[in-house]
């Protein structure tokens, strides 16, 4: 599970942006973005945390890697 913190992503259009984005770049993906805590977690099924930070990014928003107590 790879996560991010989006706090730019304020509304139900953001969440279908970075949605698309990341969809874009891993169909296969399974993601979960919240709204109330900016927070979008990705079970990444072709791509790694960079590919996905860069696409976030591309999408106009700003994810910032929050980093579990496993480390991963
Ligand atoms: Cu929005």
């Amino acid at each position: 599970m790879i996560a991010f913190e989006v706090s730019d992503m304020t509304c139900g259009h953001c969440v279908s942006t970075v949605t698309k984005a990341v969809r874009a770049i891993d169909p296969s993906a399974n993601i979960q973005a919240d709204l109330a805590t900016h927070r979008v977690e990705i079970e990444p099924a072709e791509s790694d945390a960079t590919a996905l930070s860069d696409a976030i990014k591309e999408a106009g928003y700003t994810p910032v890697r929050l980093v579990n107590q496993a480390g991963r």
